[in-house]
């Protein structure tokens, strides 16, 4: 059996114009049944569009922070680097893929992409922008592979069925920025403690999740993280 095809995006080294991408996530989706391609940040529109007919599902990786105006932002004081390139190929990507209601995953910058392409906005610098008498460590001071805080999962959604019943998830966090406003069509399906957003998923549509946390580097240890990819490998899976 033909294994779904799981494009995947890179992440841009804006200093050396490199592309890189952490093995850990096309590790998880092989391991989950997927066969991964990495894309390049070079394509036209016409190479956007056969490449949305040759893939099975699209994975959105982490990586720089989303560029401000796409918001409708000034550039905060403690936004981080950005790659134009990358959000323009991402953002016409989406809209592509999600014209083809193909299955989509979004992780870490993912998240956030999907929330501004279709309306949302987020927080520049989770420090400097809330507010928390117990400021949860969103950029975790331990490995990744470790869990440093907590998910709710809002029952009755994608998130809750892929993790099996678990009403909280334990997770890492490697991000300064965060989804604020969800844009319309999506639903939080994940909070941290402190309340952010930490899942999105879009319930008028075949598979659509973005997440806020790395299951890419959880898989071989945490069952639901392995569950996410598998849930969204076999979403992808052509029907025959
Ligand atoms: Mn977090």
């Amino acid at each position: 059996m033909k294994k779904p095809v799981i494009c995947i995006t890179p992440s841009h080294n804006t200093e050396n114009d490199d592309l890189n991408l952490r093995p850990t996530y096309v590790r998880a989706v092989s391991a989950a049944g997927g066969l991964p391609v990495v894309m390049t940040l070079e394509a036209g529109q016409d190479d956007l569009g056969q490449l949305t007919d040759l893939c099975d599902g699209f994975l959105f990786s982490g990586g720089p922070d989303p560029h401000p105006f796409l918001f409708g932002e000034e550039t905060q004081r403690h936004c981080g680097n950005v790659s134009v390139v990358r959000d323009r190929l991402e953002l016409d990507l989406l809209k592509k893929v999600m014209a083809a209601r193909k299955p989509v995953l979004g992780i870490c910058r993912g998240i956030q992409l999907i929330n501004v392409a279709l309306g949302g906005d987020i927080y520049q610098d989770i420090p400097s922008q809330t507010d928390s008498s117990f400021p949860i460590a969103h950029k975790q001071p331990f490995r990744y592979s470790v869990p440093s805080h907590h998910v709710a999962v809002a029952k009755g959604t994608l998130l809750a069925s892929i993790s099996e019943g678990r009403t909280e998830l334990e997770v890492n966090s490697m991000h300064h920025q965060a989804c604020r406003q969800a844009a319309p069509g999506l639903t939080a399906s994940g909070y941290a403690p402190d309340g952010l957003i930490e899942a999105l998923e879009m319930p008028d549509y075949p598979f659509l999740l973005g997440v806020q946390w790395h299951p890419e580097y959880l898989w071989q240890t945490d069952r639901g993280a392995a569950n996410l990819f598998k849930a969204f490998v076999e979403a992808s899976r052509p029907q025959v």
